[in-house]
């Protein structure tokens, strides 16, 4: 993509609302651009990124099993009445009145409708386990809608809903959402540390939230210095292996780790001291073992091996894809912008041509832009070096290829690593291989 002709807008001023970093840096980086309070516009560089941390999310989501479908964000209070949830929601639900008069919602979550659609197929015990997700748009009229992204009132999210016939598979189903978030955030290039929680509006006796360590995050957090080091996600390989799972998910759990509501002081205090971790984060994921809440309230039960009917054990799992998104630039950026780690980068590399009209600068960044097509931003721009550079740093792309008319006559490129400010002379050829690995 030429830079001349993309949309890729950005803003000199540091917007004022803006409270923290990845605030900041997503209006100036030109991510995406509020359009009510807590309503977000995606932009070109922004949407490309969601699109690459939904596109992980949902293969870690395959991998562990779950099948793909897309609920509709428009929901009916019939169903919510079925669950007894429609009144206790209170006001954090938008509520709609059609043209004839019926009471529909902009859903917050999905446990009612998955449940309706699963009874319409489940017959027998046969059908289970099964476990369905989508993403999907939400609302919720959050009271303080704040930090851009991170808390908003439209956001994107990516549940999970698992029926199984016993509490055993009910909790096997668990382990595996627990350990494709382990690996989803890992891939990512977070360090997400998986800790007991409080389970609120959803219901249910076993949850977890998934917290990445930030001092602007939301959440105050208490945990063992064993997180920072361990690499738990690789523990576990496959997915069906149910005494396996049993043990790494014991092993990892373990280990202290809480957020301020469930927090248990003298389990902490009883630690090493040396061990002790006391800071905030940022949720990023949550998940909920509730047994048979929702099936029995809304009539889901399937006969069982003996003829007898059972209501599935159910649970539900979110990840907040669009938080992700300001998580990540929390997790990743210096003094002049965004680090983007390779994996969501919207571009993998920016080409940066110093002299635009030099005839040795145009044919190199020409036969660059060609062999890195799609992946690659040149700034074919009329201007200055210092503009290309402080763009190209605030957007993020993990590498610079910079062509100035020295370099172009000495057939080099200087190719510059955004993390670490590393810069090396390549030759053209040297330079697509640095950057495609
Ligand atoms: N039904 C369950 C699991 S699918 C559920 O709704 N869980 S939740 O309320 O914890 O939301 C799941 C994830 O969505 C959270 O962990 C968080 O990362 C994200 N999320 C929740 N509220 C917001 C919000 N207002 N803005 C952005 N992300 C949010």
């Amino acid at each position: 993509m030429r830079l001349s002709r993309a949309f890729l807008p950005t803003l000199k001023e540091t917007p004022a609302e803006a409270q923290i970093v990845s605030h900041r840096l997503m209006l100036r980086a030109g991510l995406v651009r509020q359009t009510s309070a807590g309503i977000y516009a995606w932009l070109p560089l922004g949407w490309r990124v969601l699109q690459n941390v939904a596109r992980i999310v949902r293969e870690e989501q395959d991998r562990a099993g779950a099948h793909e479908v897309l609920m509709p964000t428009i929901q009916s209070a019939e169903l919510w009445r079925q669950s007894g949830r429609y009144d206790g929601y209170g006001k954090e639900m938008l509520r709609i009145i059609d043209r004839h008069d019926r009471e529909m919602l902009y859903g917050p979550t999905n446990e009612e409708m998955i449940t309706d659609i699963f009874k319409t197929y489940a017959k027998s015990y046969r059908d289970l386990p099964r476990n369905l997700y989508h993403i999907q748009w939400k609302f919720r009229d959050e009271v303080r809608p704040r930090f851009g992204v991170m808390r908003g009132r439209e956001f994107l999210m990516k549940d999970a809903y698992s029926f199984d016939l016993t509490a055993e598979g009910a909790q096997h189903s668990y382990r595996q959402m627990f350990f494709a978030y382990l690996r989803t955030f890992q891939r990512l290039g977070l360090k997400a540390v998986p800790m007991r929680a409080d389970t609120g509006p959803i219901g249910g006796n076993l949850s977890h939230e998934f917290i990445v360590l930030a001092e602007t995050g939301e959440s105050g957090v208490f945990y063992d210095s064993r997180f920072e080091a361990s690499d738990w996600a690789s523990t576990v390989t496959d997915y069906d292996d149910v005494a396996g799972l049993k043990q790494a998910f014991d092993d990892v759990t373990s280990v202290y780790a809480a957020t301020d509501e469930m927090h248990d002081a003298a389990a902490f205090d009883a630690l090493a001291p040396e061990s002790r971790r006391e800071g905030r984060g940022i949720e990023v994921g949550h998940i909920f073992y509730f047994g048979t809440k929702y099936s029995a309230a809304m009539g889901l039960e399937v006969p069982g091996p003996d003829g007898r009917k059972v209501a599935p054990e159910m649970g539900s799992y979110g990840i907040g894809v669009s938080r992700l998104v300001g998580a990540l630039i929390e997790a990743n950026h210096d003094d002049a912008g965004i680090i983007w780690p390779d994996a969501v980068a919207p571009y993998r590399a920016a080409i940066l041509n110093l002299k635009q009209g030099d005839a040795a600068c145009d044919a190199m960044c020409d036969q660059l832009h060609a062999a890195l097509g799609d992946d690659s931003i040149y700034d074919d721009r009329s201007e200055r070096a210092g503009v290309k550079f402080a763009d190209a740093d605030l957007m993020g792309f993990p590498w610079q290829a910079i062509i100035g008319p020295r370099g172009a006559a000495a057939g080099k490129v200087e190719l510059k690593r955004r993390a670490t400010g590393e810069r090396d002379e390549l030759t053209v050829e040297e330079a697509l291989v640095r950057i495609r690995t």
